[in-house]
């Protein structure tokens, strides 16, 4: 893979988001980072995709809509309702045209760091578990177990984040999206045919 310039990447995204997203942005960047180490996986690659996974996050939510109809990316109903969600889309679309990468990998771990996708790849699945248990995250529940799970066994954990995270949604959190529930139901397959525990019985 190609040397990237990573320095000069980091000063163009500082300009792009307030300080406490920045400083999550690099949290994401070192976990992705130690996770490439415990999986083996390209170390700078997973570095560059966490720190751009959220380049479009700081883009107000009109704004984001505006760009995705410009750039003809599909907005589906439930991202028109909750635009937040497109900073995914953008953030891939941007890493491509604003940041000029070119890296088929970086841009899906971008795309599909938010809500999952089946099938992910190995950098999918690093830069949205590092996303979810990067130092500064305090919200989410079972934190503690969810890190030492990260480094023991990369797909229990992504199953464990996905599953927490349509709990908290359906708790009426916030409207599912038909991506992040796929994911989820892919993942409870696979683990089925395993003969893995999937802790939670229903389909959702
Ligand atoms: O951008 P970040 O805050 O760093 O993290 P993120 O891009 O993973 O977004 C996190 C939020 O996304 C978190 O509150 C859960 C939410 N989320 C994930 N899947 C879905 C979702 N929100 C909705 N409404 N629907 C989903 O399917
Ligand atoms: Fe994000
Ligand atoms: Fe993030």
């Amino acid at each position: 893979m190609k040397n990237y310039d990573m320095k000069a990447y980091q000063k163009k995204i500082k300009h792009e988001m307030d300080d406490g997203r920045y400083q999550h942005t690099l949290g994401v960047m070192y976990t992705c980072a130690a996770l490439a180490m415990r999986y083996e996986y390209d170390i700078q690659k997973a570095q560059l995709a966490g720190l751009l996974h959220d380049c479009a996050k700081c883009i107000p939510n009109g704004k984001k809509l505006k760009l995705c109809e410009k750039h003809n990316i599909q907005i589906t109903e439930v991202e028109k309702r909750n635009p937040f969600l497109l900073h995914a889309k953008l953030g891939a679309f941007l890493a491509m045209h604003q940041y000029g990468i070119t890296d088929k990998e970086v841009v899906s771990a971008i795309l599909n760091h938010t809500t999952g996708k089946p099938n992910m790849s190995l950098l999918d699945k690093i830069v949205y578990v590092a996303d979810y248990i990067e130092p500064r995250r305090n919200k989410a529940p079972n934190l503690t177990e969810v890190r030492k799970l990260a480094f023991l066994n990369l797909d229990d954990a992504l199953y464990r984040i996905l599953s927490d995270t349509l709990e908290y949604l359906d708790e009426g959190s916030g409207e599912i999206d038909e991506m992040t529930l796929k994911a989820y139901n892919y993942y409870k397959m696979q683990r089925e045919h395993e003969g893995k525990g999937t802790e939670k019985e229903e389909t959702l």
